[in-house]
């Protein structure tokens, strides 16, 4: 079975982990959101890509859920002792490795995606992991501060303001312009199924989407395509995900980011056990619905909440 993942980071991670477990057999790709990438010092950093990366490479930081594990952070001291920023991002010794190789293939004239396939070759995570574009998209995010309107990078956002402002739009720059990477259309139109892990469905589901020709690539695949909703009682598990839907005009409840999507993206949407209150809504839609436990608490957990995407899938084929 060729199963196709749009994936964010730490949630779409860690979703991707137990898809792997419950579909040993299958063959998956995937899509990887680019517009949290940020260049400093220099360099080109990749989160999310990265946090697939390690994550189902064996390197992440565990608890953190992004960046490497036993890492240190000299060379980010002796930057700080030049007075050299910014401060408020931590990129440790050993990740500062993967974007000196990523920069240094970029400058040589390679695109992203055959970079990331040459970081992958070190890392071996079991899966086709493409970024969503080759060419430069970043999450812009429109604040207002002392009274002052402003757009910040989606990294000073949430790593410096730690999303404490409301976001009042969220703009990947560069996205109208970009094409999907080499694999990408290619891979969702093979696909037998299409899956939106819990990932954010507006900084990272919603920037893949905003690629052109991605979300007609969807539309047009004909198969199943199913979501699992990063929402749970009505508030994110983790992040900003609450900040940068309400930016879109969108509650953050589970059902309302199934009917963002749409019936005309998604076939069938799993919403959490707390959420059961919620499954006629989703589908008066027109979109089918289960509530099952989503808590990635573990791996065997992560499995189950996988399997049932599979199996909702066979239910609407
Ligand atoms: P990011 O790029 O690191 O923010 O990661 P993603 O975009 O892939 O995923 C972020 C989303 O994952 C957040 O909106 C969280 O609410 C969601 N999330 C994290 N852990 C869990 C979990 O255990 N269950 C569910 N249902 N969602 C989760
Ligand atoms: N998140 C933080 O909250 N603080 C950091 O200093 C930080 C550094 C960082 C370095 C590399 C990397 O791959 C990820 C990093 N992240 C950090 C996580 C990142 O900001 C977020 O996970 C995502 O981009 C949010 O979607
Ligand atoms: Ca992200």
């Amino acid at each position: 079975m060729r199963i196709v993942v749009l994936a964010g980071g730490i949630g779409g991670a860690r979703f991707l982990r137990g898809l792997k477990a419950a579909a040993p057999d299958a063959d998956i790709t995937v899509i990887g959101n680019t517009g949290d990438d940020i260049h400093l010092f220099g360099l080109k950093v990749c989160p999310d890509l990265d946090t697939v990366m390690y994550t189902l490479g064996g390197g992440i930081n565990e608890e953190q859920g992004w960046g490497r594990a036993d890492e240190t952070f000299r060379v980010k001291e002796e930057l700080a002792a030049y007075g050299v920023g910014p401060e408020w991002f931590g990129l440790g010794d050993r990740d500062f490795a993967t974007h000196i190789v990523r920069t240094q293939m970029l400058a040589a004239g390679y695109p992203l995606s055959a970079v990331t396939e040459a970081l992958c070759a070190r890392w071996q995570p079991g899966v086709r992991l493409l970024p969503m574009s080759d060419d430069r998209v970043e999450t812009h995010v429109a604040i207002e501060e002392d009274g002052e309107q402003r757009a910040v990078h989606f990294q000073e956002y949430w790593v410096r303001l730690r999303a404490s402002v409301d976001a009042r739009a969220v703009v990947p720059v560069g996205a109208e312009q970009a094409e999907p990477a080499p694999g990408v259309l290619e891979a969702l139109g093979d696909a037998d199924v299409i899956l939106f892990p819990p990932s954010n469905p507006v900084v990272s589901v919603g920037t893949i989407l905003a690629v052109p020709g991605i979300r007609e690539a969807i539309a047009d695949a004909g198969v199943p395509v199913i979501g699992l909703s990063p929402i749970v009682g009505d508030a994110p598990v983790r992040g900003m995900a609450d900040k940068v839907l309400a930016a879109v005009g969108v509650e953050s409840t589970a059902s309302a980011v199934a009917r963002h999507y749409g019936s005309g993206l998604l076939d069938g949407w799993l919403v959490d056990s707390v959420d059961a209150g919620t499954v006629a809504e989703v589908e008066a839609a027109g979109i089918r619905c289960r509530a099952v436990p989503l808590m990635m608490t573990d791996l065997d957990a992560t499995a189950t909440m996988a399997r049932e995407a599979l199996a909702l899938a066979e239910e609407v084929r």
